[in-house]
């Protein structure tokens, strides 16, 4: 049995990639490719990311993304690179970035896919060499290929992604990804220049006592997010809150735990951004066994109106997350 051989850890991506091809027969093999364009352009990021502190990529880059967010150079060339090895690999139509204000067309009359991808989250960390990540989804267009890229092949809710995984620039690096059939992790051997499957079908434990929330924003929660931290508190569990959700998130997914960012005054939907954070991790949660939600609804079930639109985000460990969503109803101010 092929997807036996697949699972033993020291498979390289590659191989893995081609063992598990039957898993998605419609695709022949663009969406291998495709997967494997991402990997290439996460070991030059991961390269750039090991040596930002040396080659004065560090810092700011003097500019400001659609986010009103201060570009950090990393940032920059993150983006640059995955857009780059994305219409290299000729498997896109278009992409839909963090970094950048509006979808970009790669008018490649043969792609079949769109991908939605936060090329560098929590990218602020770099100067104080703490872990960032890449967060990315993919779609298959909706419109005929060949056909100009429309609205509808854009704005898809989550349970239309074909794949999404995420790359986490750690103690060591990490490529954790779905297609639908199970979540598999991948650690980068840097001087092989390869990811060897380190992490065969990751299950999220169904409970857990790590919460990830940033306590400084407490003064401005409802009352069922405030509540529902406190119980955490007096179970004396562990705060755990490193400022990068990749970081925070992969630790859930393996230990147990869940991250919470929830509506604030600054931001009243949330911070996260639906389209390139949050669907791709909550099909990740949900592959591994674990939850993803708004509070109210399923993450994937959220139908986006806007490129750039945020969320109010709880993820990980099912039990958490359905005690956390019971709280937020039961205190919930009537309208
Ligand atoms: P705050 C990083 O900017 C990020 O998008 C996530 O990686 C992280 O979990 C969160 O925002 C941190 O936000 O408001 O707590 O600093």
């Amino acid at each position: 049995d092929q997807s036996g051989l697949a699972y033993s850890v020291g498979t390289t991506l590659d191989r893995f990639i081609k063992l598990k091809q039957s898993d998605f027969p419609f695709a022949s093999g663009e969406l291998s490719q495709l997967l494997r364009d991402i990997a290439l352009a996460a070991k030059i990021v991961n390269r750039e990311t090991t040596r930002a502190g040396l080659s004065n990529i560090g810092g700011a880059f003097g500019q400001v993304n659609v986010q009103g967010e201060e570009q950090q150079k990393l940032d920059v060339i993150a983006n640059i690179r995955f857009m780059r090895a994305l219409s290299k690999g000729g498997e896109v139509c278009a992409i839909v970035s963090e970094e950048e204000d509006a979808v970009i067309d790669l008018q490649n009359t043969s792609g079949k896919y769109v991908v939605a991808i936060d090329p560098l989250d929590g990218s602020s960390n770099i100067d104080v060499n703490i872990s960032i990540g890449t967060i990315f989804s993919i779609y298959r267009r909706k419109t005929p290929t060949g056909s100009p890229i429309q609205l509808e092949d854009i704005m898809q809710a989550g349970t239309e992604q074909v794949a999404a995984g995420y790359v986490l620039y750690g103690s060591s690096t990490m490529l954790v990804y779905t297609t639908g059939c199970g979540v598999n992790g991948f650690t980068y051997e840097q001087s092989l220049g390869e990811f060897f499957l380190s992490h065969p079908n990751i299950q999220a434990p169904k409970n857990g006592e790590i919460y990830s929330v940033n306590e400084g924003t407490q003064r401005e929660w409802e009352d069922g997010i405030l509540a529902y931290i406190d119980q955490c508190k007096d179970r004396r569990y562990s705060a755990r809150y490193i400022g990068s959700l990749v970081a925070d998130f992969h630790r859930n997914l393996l230990k147990g735990g869940i991250y919470l960012y929830p509506a604030t005054k600054k931001n009243p939907s949330g911070k996260l951004r639906l389209l390139y954070e949050a669907n791709a991790l909550a099909l990740i949660a949900e592959q591994a066994g674990a939850m993803a939600t708004d509070g109210t609804q399923r993450i994937l079930e959220i139908q986006p109106t806007t490129l750039h639109q945020r969320t109010p985000l709880l993820i990980g460990s099912s039990e958490m997350v359905i005690e956390a969503e019971s709280m937020i109803s039961s205190l919930a101010k009537a309208p």
